[in-house]
């Protein structure tokens, strides 16, 4: 039996559901339920496939872009935020700042071919297809709260692999203690990387036991479709204890090296974003609280408290056993 997320099963009584919501929240455990999912009650077998034509949430998947999953055990108990929040209301810089930006320019991206690189303190370097690095017929669904920075919060479900999976497949040599990634950058298709607010292209990285973590994961699709080009298609980031904007979107390459690497954020605004970069309530942003968070389409007033990691402490606070967590932010 998979360990889940402390918060899976209890709603926070700090989550007002707003009608809309609850009705959604009723229709996705009935289609669950159509599916014969036994996670909702208990420990899920992993096995029932979701079919192309299911509904998820409130939205139907587009049979040319859906894709077969299992679903999984990593969910959270809050209603999902709406597709078109999801898909709508993005942080995606290559594209431009605003955040109707991405779903407005991100379809000028080409992401077929496909190949990430790998490089740098591994075994096996050398570039690979997406199909080569991701298993196509073992993709699973996970319910995870992204919480931004900026002090609001949705909650996705996710397709994809876990990030361990492709770490197996690229064996980092025994020197390699962090794991890099990089965004594709292209001039001709993204009209954001003009302007110079980040040093492109947009680099990430995570120590190699947070990458190892079961949590740790890597989208392919979201509400049962591949992923829409905003949200970070064809192969995105998903690291759901730290901000959002770890979770590197569209990346074309993955390198292991010995020493902490270099940030985007970091590298940015070096007092305001740190590399471990983990959600924590107690430390404020130098310009704003991080105590709670907006609940994006969750009406006007819907605020819920940020926990610490994100609700996942559990999970992931023995790998900061020791640290000083508002240093080390
Ligand atoms: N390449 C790239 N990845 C990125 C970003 C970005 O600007 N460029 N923004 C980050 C931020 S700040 C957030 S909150 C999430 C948003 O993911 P979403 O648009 O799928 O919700 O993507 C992250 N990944
Ligand atoms: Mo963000």
């Amino acid at each position: 039996m998979i360990r889940r997320p402390n918060e899976v099963w209890q709603a926070s009584a700090d989550d007002v559901t707003p009608k809309p919501l609850f009705m959604n929240r009723r229709k996705i455990i009935a289609s669950a339920g159509a599916l014969g999912l036994a996670g909702l009650a208990g420990c899920g077998d992993g096995q029932s496939a979701a079919s192309a034509q299911t509904p998820v949430g409130n939205h139907s998947p587009d049979p040319q872009r859906s894709l077969s999953y299992t679903a999984s055990d990593y969910r959270v108990s809050a209603p999902l935020t709406s597709y078109d929040a999801v898909t709508g209301y993005n942080n995606f810089y290559e594209f431009g700042l605003g955040k109707g930006d991405p779903a407005r320019y991100a379809h000028r991206m080409t992401t077929e071919p496909w190949s990430i690189e790998a490089e740098g303190l591994t075994e096996r370097p050398g570039r690979y297809a997406l199909q080569d690095l991701v298993n196509f017929d073992a993709l699973e669904e996970r319910i995870y709260r992204l919480r931004c920075v900026e002090a609001w919060s949705m909650v996705v479900p996710w397709i994809g692999i876990p990030l361990a999976s492709i770490i197996e497949r690229l064996q980092p040599s025994s020197a390699a203690r962090y794991v890099t990634f990089e965004t594709y950058l292209n001039r001709s298709e993204m009209r954001g990387v003009r302007y110079p607010v980040i040093d492109w292209p947009y680099r990430e990285g995570l120590r190699l036991d947070e990458a190892m973590n079961p949590l740790a994961f890597m989208a392919v699709g979201l509400y049962g479709e591949i992923l829409p080009n905003q949200n970070g298609a064809p192969i995105r980031l998903v690291v759901p204890w730290k901000y959002g904007y770890k979770s590197i979107k569209s990346v074309v390459k993955i390198g292991f090296v010995a020493e902490q690497p270099e940030t985007s954020w970091n590298l940015t605004a070096p007092n305001e974003y740190g590399f471990y970069s983990n959600v924590n309530p107690e430390r404020d942003h130098p310009r704003w609280s991080q105590r709670t968070e907006r609940v994006i389409d969750g009406g006007v007033f819907a605020r819920r408290d940020t926990e610490m990691f994100n609700g996942y402490a559990d999970q992931v606070a023995d790998l900061y056993a020791g640290m000083d967590l508002i240093e080390n932010h």
